[in-house]
């Protein structure tokens, strides 16, 4: 009896010890604000919403995600600044518009450079990709992940792009970014720098002619109801970052941060695949609501394309030799 009861008194206390230490010890509960300049509905959204499943696994709900769209909390670089200060924890930003904090963003900036989604995401996720970000974490920021913009492609309310000529004298939105404006006003147009919070109207008022992003942003950010035109054009792959506030991550425990990271590569995965769905759904779309849609024919892209390359030479020491050199470098090695 005597023995019996020792065992369970035993049994009891390591049950109470293993029932004492909370769950999720390791997390706090955080509310982590995620700002983006696009729209619910983009797969930005879908990516959020998995990304959100997987922290809800590993920290027991404590890692909460909230997102605000539509720039909300402010354009890409307003809230890339308040990250930097530690104002605000996170944001899905094109890497365009924060060349003044890190040059070497620039590099993704040049025309033509990507060929295809693999070839980008195999720089962006690859060592490249995390050579650019050790810059990031210089300048104060924690990318979590290269998530997906993708292909940018030319709108306009004035006529078809066939040629680069055509593009003479056309008012073109750009980020706010030399060498997409010197890309633009290389073909003649007139390229105006611009928030992304400002195109709709800018557009709809014929302040700007065209402006130029991804099929889906076309979509979501409702672009086709102000234009008559889409082009096929490409002209360059720009990366969305999930950053983080570095101020912000430092407070965070081991185990957080690493949740954080795990968890933004499994909603870039997701938000990579609803795009590649998407896309052709949203240039349906487009048409169906009037828009005239032509591609370039073989010649006029590989016109185009030479027509770009000064581009390269004249930004290569802005951006940085080293980095220039080394992502051609790799590009060469992968189309080998
Ligand atoms: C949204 C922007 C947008 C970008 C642009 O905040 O500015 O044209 O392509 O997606 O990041």
């Amino acid at each position: 009896m005597r023995k019996f009861l020792k065992a369970a008194t035993a049994l009891a206390a390591a049950a109470a010890a293993f029932g004492a230490a909370p769950a999720f010890a390791e997390f706090n509960s955080r509310n982590i604000r995620v700002s983006n300049g696009i729209n619910a509905d983009h797969p930005v959204g879908n990516g959020i919403e998995a990304m959100q499943t997987c922290l809800d696994e590993k920290s027991g709900g404590k890692l909460k995600l909230t997102a605000f769209w539509g720039g909300a909390l402010g354009g890409d670089l307003q809230a890339t600044q308040a990250l930097r200060s530690g104002v605000q924890e996170a944001v899905v930003t094109s890497s365009s518009p924060l060349v003044g904090i890190v040059p070497a963003l620039g590099v993704f900036d040049l025309p033509f450079l990507f060929v295809s989604d693999e070839e980008a995401y195999q720089v962006l996720d690859g060592e490249f990709g995390d050579f650019i970000n050790e810059k990031l974490d210089a300048a104060g920021l924690v990318n979590l992940a290269y998530w997906e913009n993708g292909f940018r492609n030319l709108s306009n309310s004035r006529r078809p792009i066939t040629r680069w000529e055509d593009l003479d004298g056309l008012k073109v939105r750009v980020m706010q970014n030399n060498i997409f404006l010197d890309t633009f006003a290389n073909f003649g147009a007139n390229a105006t720098p611009m928030a992304f919070g400002e195109v709709f109207s800018a557009l709809e008022t014929k302040a700007i002619d065209a402006q130029e992003n991804p099929y889906v942003t076309i979509d979501t950010s409702k672009f086709y109801e102000v234009q008559a035109y889409v082009s096929e054009t490409k002209h360059a792959y720009t990366p969305f970052l999930f950053l983080f506030s570095k101020a912000i991550f430092n407070t965070y425990t081991p185990e957080e941060q690493q949740a954080l990271r795990d968890c933004a590569i499994v909603g870039r995965d997701v938000e990579r695949e609803v795009i590649g769905d998407l896309n052709k759904a949203s240039l349906e779309k487009i048409q169906a609501a009037g828009v005239q849609f032509n591609t370039l024919s073989p010649e006029e892209h590989a016109r185009i394309l030479e027509k770009s390359q000064p581009i390269y030479e004249k930004h290569k020491a802005a951006i940085g030799a080293d980095v220039v050199d080394r992502v051609l470098k790799i590009l060469a090695d992968l189309r080998k």
